[in-house]
């Protein structure tokens, strides 16, 4: 499965989301399929995505919050899962796209690569529903499952270590910030 391929068939559904992504690919291949005001591309803070997400899944207890996320930025604050897990918001979904590789610098190989299990390890750390899929079949079953449960839940997608030729958008990061926020305030 590619990331671009999970992203464009998930894609509608993000409509009534916020959704809050990692730098680098996965923020340019959603921006490729259509930029919407409900995205917010995190810039540079790896490992944080989830902890945004988990700051707007609390205070907007209504809003579906989606976190499109990496291993290797899992990987670099594990403690993320630990907090999601301790506050566990039923309105959260954390996708870990895990391509076994920090891709948007050079694609070094991570952890993921020699065995580590972040679904295991997020389900460890407390998460109550987790998932582990390598098909994009399964991940749409999951992604339906995870938003019809109202639990929190961490999927972890096996992807291919491919991305989009360039990762810098023409969207600013401010730009971004404050249509965000603003969408935000409409809900
Ligand atoms: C704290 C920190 N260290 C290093 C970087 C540089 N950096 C930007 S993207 C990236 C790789 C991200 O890897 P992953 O989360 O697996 O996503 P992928 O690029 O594979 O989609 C790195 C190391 C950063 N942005 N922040």
């Amino acid at each position: 499965m590619t990331r671009i391929d999970a992203l464009r068939a998930v894609y509608d559904r993000l409509e009534p989301c916020a959704v809050v992504t990692i730098m680098g690919a996965v923020a340019a291949e959603l921006q490729s399929i259509g930029h919407r005001q409900n995205f917010f591309y995190l810039q540079h803070a790896m490992g944080l995505a989830s902890s945004v997400g988990l700051g707007i899944a609390l205070s907007r207890p209504s809003v579906p919050v989606v976190v499109l996320d990496g291993d290797g930025s899992v990987l670099m604050n594990l403690g993320g899962l630990t907090t999601l897990a301790r506050y566990r918001p039923r309105n959260l979904l954390h996708v870990v796209f895990d391509n076994e590789s920090l891709l948007s610098v050079g694609g070094f190989p991570t952890a993921t690569s020699t065995g580590t299990n972040l679904a295991a390890i997020a389900a460890a750390a407390g998460i109550p529903r987790t998932a582990a899929v390598n098909d994009l079949e399964a991940f749409v079953t999951e992604f339906d499952d995870a938003q019809r449960a109202r639990e929190l839940t961490t999927i972890v997608a096996k992807v291919d270590a491919i991305g989009p030729a360039a990762f810098v958008t023409d969207l600013e990061l401010l730009e971004n910030r404050f249509q965000f926020q603003r969408h935000l305030q409409t809900r």
